[in-house]
């Protein structure tokens, strides 16, 4: 069995990072280990680099310490968490290059690796699972707990997609045995939205389209749409899970503009299509039944080129 104490030998500093615009599961896992570091090695100095997290994780212990800029310092070991590929971890790749020893430890099925050590279980729900493994349940403080069932409810969206196991379960089991307030969690991090963002969803699904016999469901929101609710971009990445939910879709697809033009694509899908393999296509990343990428152009064409290699999909099957 592998613990994390195995990769600290004659270590003193450590650096933590993830993936750009840092989801649940990537605040999650990175905090979860630095505040474990925190609690049981107080020799090691740990920091964890990412970008702005979301206000809805203001309640996990570390999070006001996280560095949003590379300072330039030195570490032993680099511990890199639910990142898809090295190319996604954005200013902290500067660091990545001056740190003699890299851990990964991932469940993106994309991840082509490339570390001194690299653990990447693609069957696993989360990275906060997987690093679960590494770590000693006997010293897991209600904090790193807080945390790294944070990026369990997120990525498995409250246990409910696919990727939900039997010892995703057991792992949830034994956090919530630290004595956390799961209730508070998932409601507050996971269901609330602002009225904006519900004014935002429901432009979404009107303008929604179904395409491809009702297989796929398609919606789009420019900037300029954005910019009028007062959004920023990251307070959609919500709408493509309530698209997914209709009935008889396999495939939703969700268009939204970022503020330089570009559009960031979501795919999600429920049995049939793996999005990871159409979002490769196009550079981008991520798991079979949630993935995503970037384009520039416009919505219609860009559609165009998603549906296309879906349909390819179909054929080859
Ligand atoms: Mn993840």
């Amino acid at each position: 069995m592998k613990r994390i104490e195995d990769y600290l030998d004659g270590i003193k500093r450590i650096a933590i990072t993830g993936h750009v615009s840092p989801d649940g599961d990537c605040a999650g896992s990175c905090l979860g280990l630095w505040n474990y570091l925190k609690d049981n090695y107080p020799d090691i100095t740990a920091h964890v680099y990412l970008q702005e997290t979301k206000d809805v994780f203001n309640f996990l212990r570390g999070v006001d310490e996280i560095r949003h800029d590379d300072t330039g310092e030195d570490y032993d070991l680099m511990i890199l968490l639910d990142i898809s590929s090295k190319n996604r971890i954005a200013f902290a790749e500067k660091i990545l290059e001056r740190v003699p020893k890299t851990l990964c430890i991932d469940h993106h099925v994309t991840n082509p690796g490339g570390f001194t050590w690299f653990d990447n279980d693609p069957m696993a729900s989360s990275a906060s699972e997987v690093l679960s493994r590494y770590l000693d349940p006997e010293k897991i403080s209600l904090s790193c707990a807080e945390c790294l069932y944070t990026g369990i409810v997120h990525d498995t969206g409250v246990f409910q997609y696919t990727c939900t196991s039997p010892e995703t379960m057991r792992t949830a089991a034994m956090l919530m045995e630290k004595g956390l307030d799961f209730t508070k969690i998932i409601e507050e991090s996971f269901f609330a939205k602002t009225y904006s963002q519900n004014l935002a969803m429901a432009k979404v699904i009107t303008g929604s389209k179904l395409m491809l016999n009702g297989m796929v469901i398609a919606g789009v929101m420019t900037r300029e749409e954005r910019w009028k609710l007062g959004m920023k971009a990251a307070e959609l990445d919500n709408i493509v899970s309530q698209l997914r939910y209709t009935s008889g879709v396999d495939v939703a697809i969700f268009l939204y503009q970022l503020d330089g033009g570009e559009y960031k694509v979501s795919l999600r899908s429920k049995e049939i299509i793996d999005v990871s393999a159409v979002a490769a296509v196009f550079d981008g990343g991520g798991h079979v039944r949630a993935a995503g990428c970037k384009f520039c152009g416009e919505p219609d064409e860009i559609m165009d080129k998603l549906i296309a290699e879906i349909v390819k999909q179909l054929d080859g099957r």
